[in-house]
């Protein structure tokens, strides 16, 4: 169902203005959690040492920032690939950046919210990703959130366990009160997202030893994920993870999100592309300025610009693919030189539908940088392309 913006807007300073005629203090967003996830051990992940058989709580402080994302650092076509097409449109070239005005999630050393986190190398090739956020089933994930952004935001976890005070979505669930505030977290705000990770929330029998899942904003869904508010999560299987919650039995892990970013769809689309494109900003009604605004990319950046994910000969390699939510967010994610493991079977290429989430197996013994992309053709030709590289 299309629903108009100025009635999300209308809602949105309807619902701003509850808040502020309601009489509930400043919102210190401590959500009434039960016993058990209060009672358990906390630490952050760099204290991490041991596990006990009740798992532990891992300790996230994630920011929603505003930023200015660059969708190609690095210029255009840096692939070096013949098109038919150049990419030249009747106004001139190409410009050899694309930036947009986006907000996305960002890790921190602490709930002050000061200091960023380094993102360390190994998920360098993240881009617009918000953190990884990882478990072992058993543990529990406690996140502290800040909206930094103008816009009202949430973090909504797939295939974790949470209760109504921490699903991070606003819709007439029945509830009411304190465990509705997780529902649309206010600019400047905080709140406190508990998810706990059941048996049911980490590899069945047919899986390998970790799987996938993301987190992403709630609030208009599809406008939050093109705005740029969407992240992974991997939990691995109880007793098969590392001390800092990866797989033991896996060398190294990639993780790709072949996403288009419809930019006509971000809350952010009339401060990108002026005020003009606002009444024409529908897919059905300007299809010509919805594929202008268009990114074809993968973790947001496009045309070659993905970090070259390296691997050495006869790793283990783990990749952990995901895709975006648009009717057209319908992709072949295919690799060049060596072959994977997905569902027991032996593919080049592994099929995403919208928002789908999936793990692949590799054991690389081919040699070279090669080709990593998208084998539908109008994404392949818009830019969903990178490389990655097997080392001797
Ligand atoms: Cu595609």
């Amino acid at each position: 169902m299309i629903i108009g913006r100025p009635r999300y807007l209308l809602f949105l300073i309807t619902l701003t203005a509850c808040r502020a005629f309601s009489g509930a203090q400043e919102v210190k967003r401590v959500p009434n959690h039960g016993q058990n996830a209060r009672q358990m051990p906390m630490h952050t992940k760099t204290e991490m040492s041991q596990q006990d058989k009740h798992g532990v709580v891992r300790a996230y402080f994630i920011a929603a920032d505003e930023i200015d994302w660059d969708y190609t650092p690095h210029g255009r076509n840096i692939m070096g690939m013949p098109f038919p097409e150049t990419g030249d449109t009747e106004a001139g070239p190409p410009l050899s950046h694309r930036i947009y005005h986006k907000a996305v999630y960002r890790e921190y050393t602490d709930a002050s919210f000061r200091v960023l986190k380094i993102r360390p190398q190994q998920w360098e090739h993240l881009g617009i990703l918000g953190p990884l956020i990882r478990a072992e089933v058993g543990d529990s994930v406690r996140t502290v959130f800040k909206n930094n952004t103008h816009l009202s935001v949430t973090m909504h976890p797939h295939g974790l366990e949470y209760k109504k005070d921490a699903e991070g979505a606003l819709y007439n669930d029945g509830t009411a009160g304190t465990v509705k505030l997780d529902d649309t977290i206010a600019p400047g705000h905080t709140y406190t997202y508990i998810w706990t990770v059941p048996e049911r929330s980490g590899p069945a029998a047919m899986d390998e030893s970790s799987v996938l899942w993301m987190y992403h904003s709630h609030f208009v869904e599809s406008t939050d994920i093109n705005t740029g508010l969407v992240g992974p999560i991997i939990v691995t299987r109880r007793g098969s993870a590392r001390a800092d919650g990866s797989p033991k039995d896996v060398d190294r892990e990639f993780i790709a999100d072949f996403s288009i970013f419809d930019e006509t769809d971000s809350w952010f689309f009339e401060r990108n592309a002026g005020k003009q494109a606002r009444a024409l900003r529908s897919n059905a009604l300007n299809p010509a300025l919805r594929e202008e605004h268009a990114l074809y990319t993968i973790n947001g950046y496009s045309e070659g610009n993905l970090p070259m994910m390296t691997m050495k000969k006869g790793e283990h390699v783990r990749w952990y693919l995901l895709s975006s939510t648009n009717e057209d967010d319908i992709h072949m994610a295919h690799w060049h030189g060596n072959t994977a493991v997905w569902n027991k079977m032996r593919m080049d290429s592994v099929f995403l539908g919208p928002m789908a989430m999936a793990t692949a197996d590799m054991m690389p013994d081919n040699e070279g940088i090669w080709l990593f992309h998208c084998h539908v053709a109008d994404h392949f030709k818009g830019g969903m392309v990178g490389r990655y590289e097997v080392l001797p």
